[in-house]
């Protein structure tokens, strides 16, 4: 049994690239209720990489209950210091988007609603940016985007380089170093690099970029090369960029060789951001998310199975539901919300499959199941659901995808781990993706080298169901659509966006948000300060009345950007 005061440094993390064997396709089943398990007694220890230290020590203490259960899978010896850990991350989803943040959402999601009952559902959780790439780099690593180089760009295409330094330890690595199985499914978006038959590096973003590629070649600083053992997904986002290819761990398999017909595909207000790239005959835009889940399902199989004892981390990134809403042919016309609430029912549909299959093979007992979203809900989708179907997914806040008001990045967040994490209990506390990482590295007791996860802070007592004091993050940061340019701070009730505007989107110039632009209060100030007690919405700004704040709130993001770090 694992010592109560041990403590384990990590250093010298390889990667340690294994064959995953994939199944078949799953059927097609409907949600089912998922009978509730209790953990097993049990506790096993699995191979644990550790080297010399140059890190400090956690020294976390657990101290879990032990109990038994008739229906846990006997071949898979529960530990509650090493549970699996699944992180189901949706593209472009609000907090307005889901039946439990929403009571006046027009579109049924009762898987999300189901896990949220077996689990925590958070309150005032944050993307850390307002757009993909930054965020996943930033749930990868616990550090912000804007703190690294190209921290505030978005990839498409051929999408690269990889915005992480081979020298940091992402969250897989941790994980890995651990003697955990590491899995990614679906949409990487964090960059990678192709070459061309010359050996030069391709980081354009053109039709013309993605059929230079040489597919003979390794794809350089993809999953399989910052800790994923198993990848199997696209650069960046699926059916949107110039790219509509399936890479395989580090390769793509069957390369693309054909212009994207677009005629055939589905014409409705939410089908655009959709390019006229190169696709490969394999890849079918409209099935992209069901075949994920089919990768995602036969992993767990597979391991189950074949590594019974081994702990596994699965990341499952979904298309769903960044724009184009291409639901497949099963979901269309399954709402009544339109193309987009079908795209959502599918996603919970997605979501549904995962719990289904954690409970097929008896190990919902000893998974942590984590669901965000990686920034709200995005400007067509918001404009027409709200003007077609009367549905709101940035509700009830203010600002929508790159705005860095809360509809763009406070996003739905639902943790659960039974016996562990408290059943249908809801938290207010303030949290942002950058804490997954010192949450895990606080459940394996292991501690975080220095220059690593700079902005992170772990909820595990908060997931525990603790009694927490005072808030565990001194301060929240966010970032905009372009990095360091547009910055904001959260402490308590206070929220300081260091500049005017958005963040993002120019709601003077783009039709379909001008109907919902604001008056700024206070236009000669610098930034905006809001109450987000008093004034949720993020309507009056405070600067002039409380400049108090706003320099202490300055001078704390200044602080943070001259130290490089938010974590102690
Ligand atoms: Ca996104």
């Amino acid at each position: 049994m694992r010592s109560r005061t041990s403590c384990r440094t990590l250093v010298n993390v390889t990667s340690n690239v294994k064959t995953m064997q994939t199944g078949g396709i799953s059927p097609y089943s409907s949600p089912t209720i998922m009978p509730l398990l209790s953990r097993t007694s049990t506790m096993f220890h699995s191979p644990i990489v550790i080297g010399t230290s140059r890190a400090f020590c956690l020294a976390i203490l657990f101290g879990f209950p032990a109990d038994g259960h008739a229906d846990a899978n006997p071949n898979q010896p529960s530990n509650p210091g090493q549970p699996n850990i699944v992180f189901i991350l949706a593209d472009d989803l609000g907090y307005g988007d889901v039946g439990c943040y929403n009571p006046e959402s027009k579109i049924p999601t009762p898987n999300l609603d189901r896990l949220a009952t077996q689990g925590m559902r958070f309150t005032d959780a944050h993307s850390p940016c307002t757009v993909c790439t930054p965020t996943r780099f930033s749930l990868m690593t616990g550090a912000m985007g804007f703190r690294v180089p190209n921290g505030g760009r978005v990839f498409s295409g051929a999408g690269g380089p990889s915005l992480i330094a081979t020298e940091r330890i992402t969250l897989p690595e941790l994980l890995q170093a651990d003697g955990y199985a590491t899995a990614c499914f679906g949409k990487w978006h964090i960059g990678l690099t192709f070459r061309d038959e010359a050996g030069n590096p391709i980081h354009h973003d053109s039709l013309e970029s993605v059929k230079r590629i040489d597919y003979s070649r390794r794809i350089e600083g993809g999953p399989l090369d910052h800790g994923f053992d198993r990848f199997f997904g696209t650069a960046c986002c699926p059916t949107t960029d110039w790219l509509y290819a399936y890479i395989d761990g580090d390769r793509i398999p069957l390369p693309p060789t054909v212009q994207l017909d677009k005629s055939v595909l589905p014409k409705h207000p939410y089908a655009n951001d959709n390019r006229a790239g190169w696709v490969a005959s394999d890849f079918d835009l409209e099935e992209v998310d069901l075949k994920f889940l089919e990768k995602s399902q036969a992993f767990l199989r597979d391991h189950t199975k074949t590594n019974p004892n081994q702990p596994f981390f699965l990341f499952h990134s979904t298309q769903a539901v960044h724009l184009p809403s291409f639901p497949a042919d099963a979901f269309k016309g399954k709402t009544e919300s339109g193309p987009h609430g079908d795209f959502i029912f599918e996603l919970d549909y997605v979501v549904g499959e995962l719990m289904k299959t954690l409970d097929d093979l008896r190990i919902a007992d000893n998974t942590i199941v984590m669901f965000s979203s990686d920034n709200g809900p995005e400007v067509p989708t918001i404009y027409h659901m709200r003007q077609d179907h009367d549905h709101d997914g940035a509700r009830p806040w203010r600002g929508v995808k790159r705005d860095n008001w809360e509809g763009g990045h406070r996003v739905p967040m639902i943790v659960r781990w039974p016996g562990h994490v408290p059943e249908h209990t809801t938290s207010d506390e303030l949290t942002s993706l950058t804490d997954v990482y010192a949450t895990v590295a606080e459940l394996l007791s292991v501690s975080i080298p220095n220059k690593n996860a700079e902005d992170s802070f772990s909820m595990l007592p908060v997931l525990r169901g603790e009694a927490v004091d005072a808030p565990i993050r001194p301060y929240l940061l966010q970032q905009g659509f372009a990095g360091k340019k547009w910055l904001a701070i959260r402490q308590g009730k206070w929220k300081y966006l260091a500049h005017q505007g958005s963040g993002g989107n120019n709601y003077a110039t783009h039709k379909m948000l001008q109907p919902y632009q604001l008056p700024n209060t206070a236009p000669d100030a610098p930034g905006q300060l809001f109450d987000l007690e008093n004034d949720p919405g993020e309507t009056t700004n405070l600067s002039n009345e409380r400049p108090e704040i706003v320099k202490e709130l300055q001078s704390l993001l200044n602080a943070s950007l001259a130290s490089g770090r938010s974590r102690p």
